[in-house]
């Protein structure tokens, strides 16, 4: 194998498609501020996923940071150790503190039993991210949220296009956020979004990522600058028209790694949760050492011979950040499953542009480092 696998390669539809957004651009020469593919993007985005409001962001993080300054959530909000450093970090930026609670032990998201133990009366929200794509247990969370009067935001950043029977996953809880960070299985380059329920949710998030304004006159919040230009909104158009070939082939490839890693002893997979629809965003693995006899760091150096590069999403623990490891939350007692399940976990390269021997390829390569 000459070209290297990573774990997240994008897709990248034919350039001559975005070429004829460019020359619209050209043309119209209005590049960002709420521009016609900012605002066509929207619309596209809001039927497809079937969802009334959406608001388009630069990218997740700051995506994130609005919908939690949206709600004014300040004290204590409960999270998730088990995520991209962007969720924690948002938190902080947004002037609250994160409570760190540990996951289940099926599909590695916050357990809404050890988030109803963490909440105290200074806690405003809990931050809960449906990590890889598998959705959290949204309904219990939510009755948490409403039994202690708890905002309820989901970091959705691996989450697009995922529905639970017909609902989509983003209309549970309060908020819900975005990424169309280049990895994610859609993007424009960098971006986010967030998804809201009414209009003056809607309007309140756009003036917020708009430096607050209301029109030329008026600015009644402290916002900020996180709008979407339109060169990230055309990549979006253009990306949007392979999304379902993307996912099906997505999925094709998720089924080939795990009939391939079915009969591997000590290697764990995630199943398809009953009643969802799957975006199929990444593959990760749960290396068992004590019976493959190689951890999941070693396996990823070893990966490496192979030309193959895998990622420890997530290791290091957030709670384990010098920054955060200080919080009484953040010991590894409160934290078992999560210090646990990051320490072996490998998610193994998957993207739409991969052929079926590439995965044969890689589950071979994982094969002879193991044997
Ligand atoms: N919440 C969650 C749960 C998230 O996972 C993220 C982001 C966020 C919030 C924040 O959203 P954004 O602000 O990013 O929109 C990557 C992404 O940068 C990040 O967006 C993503 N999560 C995270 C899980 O993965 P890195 O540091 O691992 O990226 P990097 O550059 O090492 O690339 C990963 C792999 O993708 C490599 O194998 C190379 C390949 N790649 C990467 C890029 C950028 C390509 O093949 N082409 C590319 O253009 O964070």
């Amino acid at each position: 194998m000459t070209k290297p696998l990573l774990v997240t390669e994008p897709f990248l539809p034919p350039i001559d498609e975005y070429i004829e957004l460019l020359e619209k651009i050209w043309e119209r020469k209005w590049l960002t501020n709420q521009g016609p593919f900012h605002q066509q993007l929207e619309a596209e985005l809001c039927s497809l996923l079937n969802v009334p409001y959406i608001s388009l962001f630069s990218n997740g993080t700051l995506a994130l940071i609005a919908s939690l300054k949206h709600f004014e959530i300040q004290g204590e909000v409960i999270t998730t150790p088990f995520s991209f450093v962007a969720t924690t970090h948002a938190i902080r930026w947004a002037g609250a503190s994160p409570v760190f609670a540990d996951i289940d032990s099926e599909y590695f998201n916050l357990d809404p039993l050890q988030v109803e133990k963490a909440i105290t009366d200074k806690t405003s929200a809990i931050l809960a991210v449906h990590v890889y794509g598998n959705p959290c247990q949204v309904e219990e969370l939510e009755r948490i949220a409403r039994k202690h009067n708890l905002k309820l935001i989901f970091d959705a950043a691996h989450a697009f296009a995922v529905r639970k029977k017909d609902k989509s996953i983003l209309l549970y809880g309060d908020l819900s956020v975005l990424s169309f960070h280049a990895t994610k299985v859609f993007t424009t380059i960098e971006g986010g979004a967030i998804v809201s329920h009414n209009k003056e949710e809607k309007e309140k998030i756009d003036q917020l990522k708009n430096f607050g304004f209301v029109n030329e006159k008026t600015i009644l919040l402290e916002g900020f600058n996180a709008k979407m230009n339109e060169f990230q909104a055309a990549f979006g158009l253009v990306q949007l028209k392979y999304l379902s070939s993307l996912i099906e082939k997505r999925k094709i490839l998720t089924e080939l790694y795990r009939n391939g890693l079915r009969d591997i002893d000590g290697i764990k997979f995630l199943t398809d949760q009953p009643g969802i629809v799957h975006n199929y965003a990444y593959f990760p693995i749960l290396i068992n050492e004590e019976i493959t006899g190689k951890s999941a760091a070693f396996i990823y150096e070893e990966f490496k011979k192979y030309n193959i590069f895998t990622r420890r999403y997530f290791y290091p623990l957030i709670s384990n950040l010098p920054m955060y490891r200080h919080l009484a939350s953040a010991h590894p007692s409160n934290l078992p499953i999560a210090n646990y399940v990051s320490e072996r976990i490998l998610c193994l390269p998957l993207s739409a542009n991969y052929t079926p021997s590439q995965i044969e390829y890689v589950i071979d390569s994982l094969k002879r480092i193991i044997s």
